[in-house]
């Protein structure tokens, strides 16, 4: 299955393709399912609902990411083969009341049959889409995605900073309960949300989902929420988070050490982190009735030297002098995180390594283990008769 990055890639260069602007645009067609399967950090197979690409075959948790240029006009094709009726209500963008997605002032798509959704991308901005029908059961079983509209300039918004890249952060929730059993799961205001998800994922599987950003021109975090919970976003210092836009729109540019985003709130992002920053952002889940603290889910942004294909492409760091006796510096280190072990493995070193090198004058002579982050555990020794 392909990365959401990759699919933002992806279906980027198939909508831009040759596309005059404000030419229509016809994106891959929709499909809805209720047989799906997602599955959890434990492993366990968990049934959902959802939507996927036609020409795929399968649906997806969330469904996938739907990118059109600013001003494009758009018919979005949507079949639904599944046993219950869905629609698509793209939540945020301007579209005229048929084309909502809200049944009872728009129309429902029954089972077995198809509808487009017509509408003008007329501002470029982060959104999301989801089923509105039974609307509460409908997202927990999976029912939602995001809407991406960018400008082909790279730019935010008319005038606004151009960006380097745009990462997709759909926050969402699920109770497991309810996936397994969504006949027995009302009331809704009973329902605990328990996986709490970035882009569909959990605990360790957003590990690989490491964005690497750029310290020369901004990356814009392009956050959704479709959880039932409240979620407040931590940005470290070193990343240089501002606030952009919000709904589609541009706000006076907001400094952020942290952002609240509630039930279907979007805002844009801008992050320029320092070079050699290693680190994140923290996102805390709440329950919105009565605040109790959930889950906290960690997304790794580093700064792009620190990519596995630059730092490949150095030399292996080396330590001198060794022998050291009270002084040893390292080659390659500039910015990056090194740890230091004694032969027995115990750590007594961690962090960046002074510009005059790392005082070993107190240390016990011999043997130490040494790791330049990214690199190959080397091996230098401490010895005090040495000059
Ligand atoms: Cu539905």
């Amino acid at each position: 299955m392909m990365k959401w990055k990759d699919l933002l890639s992806s279906v980027a260069s198939v909508v831009v393709m040759s596309m005059p602007a404000f030419a229509q645009q016809v994106p891959p067609s929709l499909f809805s399912e209720m047989d799906g399967i997602h599955f959890l950090d434990d492993g366990t197979a968990l049934p959902i609902w959802g939507y996927g690409w036609v020409a795929d075959g399968f649906i997806t948790l969330p469904g996938p990411l739907l990118t059109y240029d600013e001003g494009a006009v758009v018919s979005l094709a949507f079949e639904n083969p599944s046993p219950e009726s869905h629609t698509i209500h793209l939540h945020g963008l301007d579209v005229d009341q048929a084309n909502d997605g809200v049944p009872a002032t728009s129309f429902f798509v029954t089972s077995g049959q198809s509808a487009a959704y017509d509408f003008t991308a007329t501002h470029s901005g982060t959104y999301l889409y989801h089923c509105h029908v039974t609307t509460t059961l409908h997202l927990t079983m999976g029912m939602y995605g995001m809407v991406l509209v960018t400008r082909p300039d790279g730019t935010l918004f008319e005038g606004g900073p151009a960006v380097t890249q745009n990462v997709p952060w759909l926050f969402s929730d699920l109770e497991v309960a309810t996936n397994l059993d969504p006949v027995g799961s009302f009331p809704f205001h009973d329902m605990r949300p328990d996986v709490f998800m970035v882009n569909g994922k959990a605990g360790s599987q957003l590990a690989e989902e490491v964005v690497y950003a750029s310290a020369e021109e901004p990356t814009a975090l392009r956050l959704g929420s479709m959880a039932y919970s409240k979620i407040t976003c931590h940005f470290p210092e070193g990343l240089n988070a501002e606030l952009w836009m919000s709904d589609g729109r541009e706000v006076p540019v907001e400094v952020l050490d942290s952002l609240e985003i509630y039930p279907g709130e979007r805002f844009t992002v801008l992050v320029q982190p320092e070079v050699g920053y290693d680190g994140g952002v923290t996102a805390a889940f709440e329950h919105m009735v009565d605040g109790y603290e959930e889950a906290e889910e960690f997304l790794q942004i580093r700064e792009e030297s620190l990519h596995p294909s630059q730092v490949a492409s150095l030399d292996e760091p080396t330590w001198y002098p060794n022998p050291a006796s009270h002084n040893i510096q390292v080659t390659e280190s500039t910015g990056r995180f090194v740890r230091v072990w004694t032969s027995v493995g115990e750590l007594v070193f961690e962090g960046q390594v002074p510009a005059n090198g790392l005082d070993v004058t107190s240390w016990d002579e011999g043997l130490y283990l040494a790791q330049v982050e990214g690199r190959d555990v080397t091996r230098f020794v401490v010895a005090h008769g040495v000059r």
